[in-house]
Parts: structure tokens; sequence; C-alpha cells
């Protein structure tokens, strides 16, 4: 067990970029996990603050106005307070949820910059950047895309591919092009700010490779050691961009801080704001040495966290540096990466609209299946599976089992010749101090799905007690004994309470209060105490079993949104290309082609070729043999007879060693796709097109 090294605890949780509704491999990631942290903390009585917000500077934002055809400000303004209600109906326990477009944040991240300005800390330098001449602006991060040179996703973003991770600079991407206007951008020098990364590398290699190879995950830590051996750069803290921090600096119009720059000092925003709102000095938070700093991330903020934040810390000066950075790795959705924008996502509040009373089924089923060192999957069957098996059979079976036989057997009484009710069976007592231990040391180590199953596992025992017991049939023969075996009980559920707040806060207040149990006694390491006479409240269930209908409604709902979105984007794609009209002709120009109905006759694959027809047309003129690229769209059996349009007075050209004298006119669209010209009535052939 941990003894206790820290005063207090600074627990962060990643701030969500308000772009767009955040889906619950979100929440699996980093935010259920550092609520599980933070409320065993407090249940510990440690001095914690929990501080999260939103992330409203960066491209990201600025491109998702651009698409939803309105302003940043709008934006932020619309998914901060989605992102906000969903983590308060998910019972995600901030102290605060911030947002960094508030001017304290404003201010605390130019406070910062200027410090390591002032130090020389930074480097300036003039480079070539990329920039979009149509639109008058520099492409940065996420205003330019392209193929990505490690896996050859053609939408890379100019700092990350979303595809494989690997962090990116738009100079990286093959071909790039401009989101404002889809141009190949052109290249133009520009000055930034630049933290010299590599500088920190001897530090980083003994704080991190030698300091934490025992204590950081195995993913956390190999993702460190790859980006520290693979060589630190200089990375630019400043972009040319109109939406973000002012760059603090004199001559710096136009400029701002690099989103990855201000963010993470929105930790320290949301405390000072938090601070103030509670009478609380922020600066022990982030400056005592007795503090301990946890961030809790995906997989995919790794780097931003354990390297570039750190840095900056280090540089300041004042700063305590995290002790620990439990990231995760994803959680995949029935067979498919999650992803909002491909439409295959479970988003929080989609998941609070159908099920707003299974808020602690969800929190139970993603910590059951939580990514923590590979990435999982969630499958509705076994979400389905883990709420009726666990929840229902095992959890909600043993409170309502007691719960019913107190009442019928005691009124829901409890009387005791003892001063208070503890458990008075050994062997329990035994297991279930063993048990506490375990979930002590795995909620320390940050194994919150070992956690959880910890406390299953005393209501398992609960079960298998009350089954040897057999109080229903020790009620004829041996009253006290079966009151004995349900105080038992009683007790263990005040244990379990306790273990599972972390977990199912609803659940344990629906617990609370069938004991009727103030909810401020629970406290770790203290008892459980029953007084003679004390009086239960009526049983409820606290669990429903999920039936099978309601399961598949949701796995075709999935289907039926990434399909809306796929036909959406399709839609979009074939109305944007349509070929540029040609310049103007006169009528004799136009009335000189003649063109008329043929029947085709014959038709055949032209020898060693793949795309050519021979085909013989009745022009009503003449029979004649015309070559046509069309073999890899119609099969020659199939054509025989079509009527179509033929240019009939086109010189004739020798294809492949054949006279072709003519030319069938063909339809195509943007994919390719062709079809013959033809009279919507049969015609003979021979009639005019004019
Ligand atoms: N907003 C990226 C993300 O949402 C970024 C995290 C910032 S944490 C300081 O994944
Ligand atoms: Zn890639």
């Amino acid at each position: 067990m941990e003894t206790q090294k820290y005063k207090r605890y600074t627990i962060t949780a990643a701030l969500p970029y308000a772009n767009g509704p955040k889906h619950i491999g979100h929440l699996a990631g980093a935010y259920i996990p550092a609520d599980l942290y933070v409320r065993y903390l407090r249940l510990k009585r440690r001095d914690v603050v929990f501080v999260c917000g939103s992330d409203e500077h960066g491209t990201a934002i600025a491109n998702q106005a651009m698409k939803e055809g309105t302003t940043p400000r709008a934006i932020i303004d619309k998914y901060h307070e989605l992102i906000k209600y969903c983590f308060n109906k998910l019972n995600i326990s901030f102290d605060i949820y911030h947002r960094t477009s508030e001017p304290i944040h404003h201010q605390t991240a130019q406070d910062f910059f200027t410090v390591l300005n002032d130090k020389g800390d930074f480097i300036e330098k003039e480079s070539e950047q990329y920039y979009d001449e149509e639109a008058g602006a520099f492409l940065a991060d996420r205003y330019i895309v392209g193929t990505c040179p490690v896996c050859a996703n053609e939408n890379a973003y100019g700092d990350q591919c979303e595809k494989c991770g690997t962090s990116l600079s738009p100079e990286e991407l093959i071909d790039p092009r401009s989101t404002l206007s889809g141009n190949k951008p052109i290249l133009r020098p520009t000055k930034h700010w630049y933290l010299p990364l590599d500088k920190y590398e001897g530090w980083l290699r003994e704080w991190i490779l030698q300091g934490h190879a025992h204590d950081w995950k195995a993913n956390v830590y190999g993702q460190c050691k790859s980006w520290i051996d693979g060589g630190l750069q200089p990375r630019a803290v400043t972009r040319d961009l109109d939406w973000g921090i002012k760059v603090p600096v004199a001559g710096a119009d136009g400029k701002v801080l690099y989103v990855w720059f201000d963010a993470p000092i929105g930790y320290i925003s949301a405390t000072k704001q938090w601070a103030i709102d509670n009478g609380k000095d922020w600066k022990l938070y982030w400056q005592d040495k007795e503090s301990k700093l946890v961030h809790f991330i995906g997989k995919d903020n790794i780097v931003f966290h354990c390297i570039v934040f750190p840095a900056m810390l280090k540089a300041h000066g004042e700063f305590v540096l995290p002790e620990n950075v439990p990231a995760n790795e994803f959680m995949n959705l029935e067979g498919d990466k999650m992803s909002t924008s491909r439409g295959w996502s479970i988003e929080m509040h989609e998941y609070l609209e159908d099920f707003p009373d299974r808020v602690d089924e969800l929190r139970y089923y993603l910590t059951a299946i939580a990514p923590e060192t590979s990435d999982s999957e969630f499958t509705w069957k076994d979400y389905q599976a883990r709420v009726n098996n666990e929840l229902v059979a095992i959890l909600g079976n043993l409170v309502n089992r007691v719960m019913i036989l107190m009442h019928k057997f005691f009124d829901g009484k409890v009387e005791t010749s003892a001063d208070k009710l503890t458990l008075t069976d050994e062997g329990v007592k035994v297991e279930v101090n063993k048990l506490y231990n375990e979930l002590e040391q795995s909620f320390e180590s940050y194994k919150f799905r070992q956690a959880q199953q910890v406390v299953m596992d005393m209501a398992r025992l609960g079960n298998r007690y009350l089954t040897e017991k057999e109080p229903w049939k020790t009620i004829k023969t041996d009253p006290e004994a079966a009151r004995e075996a349900l105080h038992n009980c009683l007790v263990l559920i005040g244990h379990i309470a306790t273990g599972l707040q972390p977990f199912l806060p609803n659940t344990v207040t629906k617990i609370l209060n069938m004991l009727n149990w103030p909810a401020q006694t629970i406290h770790f390491d203290e008892e459980v105490v029953f007084t003679n006479g004390h009086q239960l409240n009526a049983a409820t269930l606290l669990f429903e079993k999920l039936e099978e209908e309601v399961i598949e409604k949701q796995i075709q709902k999935l289907i039926n949104k990434k399909q809306a979105i796929e036909v959406a984007v399709q839609e979009s794609e074939a109305a944007a290309p349509v070929t540029p009209a040609k310049e103007n002709i006169n009528f004799e120009q136009f009335a000189a082609m003649d063109i008329r109905i043929g029947t085709i006759l014959t038709a055949e694959k032209v020898a060693k070729t793949k795309k050519l027809l021979k085909l013989t047309i009745d022009t009503g003129i003449d029979q004649r043999t015309v070559v046509s690229g069309i073999a890899e769209h119609f099969e020659p059996d199939a054509i025989i007879g079509q009527q179509v349009s033929i240019l009939v007075n086109l010189e004739p050209r020798e294809i492949k060693g054949i006279l072709s004298q003519g030319m069938i006119l063909m339809a195509e669209n943007a994919e390719g796709e062709l079809t013959f010209v033809s009279p919507v009535a049969a015609m003979p052939s021979g009639a005019v097109v004019r």
C-alpha cells in the first residue's frame, strides 16, 4: 500500500476539443478512469482537485466552423455546453469544467509564454510554410491535409495522421492540399517561436527512461522511449492563425499560440478559477513538491503530456511534473475503429438520450472492458451480457434477496444485542479484508478493471455466503441463525456500497437509500455500523434486465447512422466536381456535325486490348465499323441491338489496324461510369440528331 507520500492530488483529464460531440471511446479512455481515481482518493479523504474543461482553440475548431458555416465562437459555445452536460449526466465528478476561451486562461497562457520568452527558452526562427494564396492564409495543422508518409492515408492532417497516429508536420505530407480552398499551397516565409525539445533530451532520458521505467504503464513508457530515441526536434509553439491566444510580443500580429501550447496550461488556469471560487491557493496544487500531478488521457495525447508539457513546466521552473500519465489505448466498436466523422460511434449524448436511466450500466461496462493495456472492443451483445449476468444476476440479486428477506422475516429492522452490528463470520471478515487490500492496490496502480472485479467479488462472496447459510430455511428451525446470516450480509452490502461508490454512484445512492444510511458516512478505512433498532427502507430493484430487442435496435441504429453518413458523403462528392463548361461555338460549327441514331449489329473484343470493342453499326446510310473504348463497361453480347448516337462524319481513323468510321457518343459521370446516349423511343437507324 502506498504510504501517504503526498499531501494533495492534482488530477487532470484531457481537455476535449469543443468541435463536436464526444463518444464513449473518449469516455472510456480518459474521463471514467480519471473519475474512478478521484472518487477513490476522496473516499480515502485525500485532498484532491479534479480539473478539466473544453479545448476551444486550434484549427480543429476553426475547421468545424467552416463546415457548419458559422463562427468559431458559435461552435465552442454549442459544443462546450453539450460536452459539459453529458459529463455531468454521466457523473464525471470534476471540481471544475472550465474553458480555454476564458480571459483567465488567455492571461495564464500568455504569462507562461512570456516567462519562457524572457528567459530565452525559445528559438525564433524564420522558415518556409505552406500558404493558400486564394484564402490568403498560412496553413497550420488541420488547415492542411495530404497523404500520410507512414500509412498512405490520403486525409492525414498537417499535425497528425488519425489513421496511424503518427505526429506530423505539414512539410511531411505528400500531395498537400488546403482545406480552405482545396488548392495546392505554395511556400512562404514566416517567423515563429520554437521550444528546443532537443535541449531537454538528456533531462527527459533521466526523468522518464530512468526515473519512471517501473511505475509508468508499458504502453506509455514505450511511446516515450521511441520518441526520445528517435531524436527530439525544436517544436513551433506559435502559428499564423486568427483564432487563438495572441502571442504576447510586440510585432507578432496575426500570430497565436499553438493550441498544444495553450491547452495543457488550461489545467492550470482551471485550477486557478476553482481556487478563486472555493477560497483555495492554486499554487499549492501545482507548485508544492508534496502535490501529486496525474494526467488521464488517451494514447494519442501521450507525447504532449509526457514530453512537450513537462518540458514547458521544466523550462518555467516553478511547477511540479506529472508523477504519472496512465494513458489508455483505444476502444473499438463492433469490429471497427470508433469515429464520429464516419458515423461509427456511440456519442455520449446519443447514449444518454436512449438510456437516461442506465448511466451506471455504461460506466460499469466501459470499466469492465477499459483499454488499459491494449485496444478493446465495445459490442452491444457483450454489454447486454455484462448487465444481465453481472449487474443483475450478481450484484442486484444479492442486495435484493437480503433486503426482501430482512423485511419478510424481521420487518426490515436491525435488532442486535451487541452495541453495534459488525461482521460476526470470521471467514467473511478475512475475505473482505483481503478484498479491500486488493481494491486499494488496484486503485493505487491505476488498474480499474481489476478494482471493479474485486468489488464484484465481494458481491459474489455475499451470494455464496447466503446460499450456504440458507436463512429462508433456518428461519423455521433457528431464527437467530437466520438473523445473524442476514445481518452479516447487510454489513457486507455496506462494504460493497463503499467499494462500489467510485464505479456506480447512482446505484450506491439507491443502496444507501434502502439501507437508510446517509451518504456522508461512506469512506474507506471506516467501519460499517448499524445501530440497534435501525430501520431499513423498502427494497427497490437496482438493475433491470436488458432485453434482446433493445440491443438489436441499437445495432441497427449504428448501421443506419453509418449508411446515412456514407450516402451524404457520396452525394456531396457527386455534387461537387462538374466538368467546367467549354467555350462557346457558333451554330455552323455545331451543324457541321452529322449525328445519327444507329443500331449495333455486331460487337467483339479487339484482340490484345483491354478497352476496345469492334462494332458494326447500322447507320441507316450504311453498315460500318467503329472501334470504341467501352470494353471495360459492356459485355459484347449484351449490347447487340442497342440503339446509339453516332457521329458519322468524323474523319476515319485506324485503331489497332482497324479502320474506325465514326464515333459512338457516351455519357460519363464523375466516377467514370458510362452509358449510351440513346433515343427514349425506338427510332429508325439513320434518324438525325440535331
Ligand atoms: N484537445 C486533443 C483531444 O481532444 C486535445 C487534448 C488537449 S489536453 C491538454 O484529443
Ligand atoms: Zn498515417
